[in-house]
């Protein structure tokens, strides 16, 4: 029994961390759209890297709710080999699901706590601001230093080992996303046509509700825990 799990703001949005696609997900002003492109930084490399280190800074007043916790659970009681395999796949760049605790986690756009350099390709653990140019800790160059994070254009990380857990899963469950970004949009149909059950846990209805061979709505700090238990 195969499980792939597919995770979006809507998570963390419980624990405080603000969705994208809410009537309060604007950054000071800003569409998400108008900061999440490589254009957005060669155009305003500041107002992006704050948008980031603002991000990054609050990652230290949150923390995992139960339904991160519920999918650590999860996770730790689900058989691993001989047919079995879980594979937890999140579009969010926060650490809530690390935090809770996981082995089989990829995050397909990137993470807060990473800094890319632009010079060596490194993906350096990072926690600090990155508005002050600092070196690269790998290949020491200064101001190479970048959000690692997928921005809009960009291919998103771990696509291949994504594509061979959908293609062999038997459950595939969305939670929390709204389905309005690809590839992850897409995710439902490929596990589907692998011949898996299709769940959606969201808050409301999203764009890819018809999609699903069965959705729950409702907030995910109760879907979860109910769903796991
Ligand atoms: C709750 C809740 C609670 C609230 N409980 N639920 C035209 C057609 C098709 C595709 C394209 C197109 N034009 C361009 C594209 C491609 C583009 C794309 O999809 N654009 C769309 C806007 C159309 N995609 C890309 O460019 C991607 N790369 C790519 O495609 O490369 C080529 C490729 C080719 C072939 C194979 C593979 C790749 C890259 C996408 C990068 C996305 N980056 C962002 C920002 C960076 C991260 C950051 O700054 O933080 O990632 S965008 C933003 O959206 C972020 C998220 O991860 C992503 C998804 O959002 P999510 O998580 O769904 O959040 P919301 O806010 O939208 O939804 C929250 C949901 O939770 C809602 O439904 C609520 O109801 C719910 N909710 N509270 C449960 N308490």
């Amino acid at each position: 029994m195969n499980i792939v799990i597919l995770t979006g703001a809507g998570i963390s949005a419980e624990s405080g961390v603000p969705t994208f696609r809410a009537a309060d997900g604007l950054w000071e002003g800003h569409r998400v759209e108008d900061v999440a492109t490589p254009q957005a930084f060669r155009r305003n490399p500041t107002l992006v890297q704050q948008f980031y280190d603002q991000r990054r800074a609050h990652l230290g007043q949150v923390v995992p709710n139960a339904a991160h916790h519920a999918l650590a659970r999860l996770e730790a009681a689900w058989p691993k080999g001989n047919g079995f395999d879980f594979l937890l796949v999140t579009q969010n760049v926060d650490d809530l699901h690390d935090r809770a605790g996981h082995n089989h986690l990829v995050h397909m756009h990137g993470e807060l706590n990473s800094a890319l350099c632009t010079r060596c390709g490194a993906a350096n653990p990072w926690r600090r601001p990155l508005l002050d140019n600092p070196p690269c800790p790998a290949c020491r160059q200064p101001g190479g230093l970048r959000p690692d994070i997928v921005w809009f254009g960009e291919m998103p990380y771990h696509m291949d080992r994504i594509e061979t857990a959908l293609a062999a899963a038997d459950l595939f469950v969305s939670i929390g996303t709204s389905g309005a970004v690809y590839p992850a949009a897409g995710f439902v149909a490929q596990a589907k046509a692998a011949g898996a059950h299709t769940l959606e846990l969201n808050l409301e209805p999203s764009a890819g509700t018809p999609l699903f061979d069965e959705a729950r709505h409702g907030p995910a700090t109760q879907l979860v825990p109910a769903w796991v238990e």
